[in-house]
């Protein structure tokens, strides 16, 4: 299973470049984090986001509020560029894990 490590990897590494890349302009008011209006808008501007699958709600408030409390690690309200990026590493793993699982039951 050593490819299947390696290209989690890969992703995890493009998806930290991008988030570090883009994590000033996503936070407008400069104070080194997102709160909730920041992580709207920064996913919103890049077009149609799909939540996590493990993302459940109702609304697209509801999923946003389930979100930002999963990335939000120490739940000040505000999610720093570490959080963000731990956090979508473990969306990441999460979305492996289940394209492991499905192909098992093929
Ligand atoms: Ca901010
Ligand atoms: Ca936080």
């Amino acid at each position: 299973m050593e490819g299947e490590l390696d290209l989690k990897a890969v992703i995890k590494d493009a998806m930290k470049e991008l988030i570090t890349a883009n994590f000033s302009k996503m936070d407008v008011n400069g104070d080194g984090s997102l709160d909730k209006g920041e992580l709207l808008q920064s996913m919103t501007e890049n077009g149609d986001f799909d939540f996590p699958p493990s993302i459940k709600g109702d609304s697209r408030e509801a999923k946003l509020d389930a979100f930002f409390a999963k990335l939000d690690a120490n739940h000040d309200g505000k999610i720093t560029l570490e959080e963000m990026i731990n956090g979508l590493n473990a969306f990441i793993d999460e979305a492996f894990d289940e394209a492991m699982a499905a192909m098992a039951h093929v």
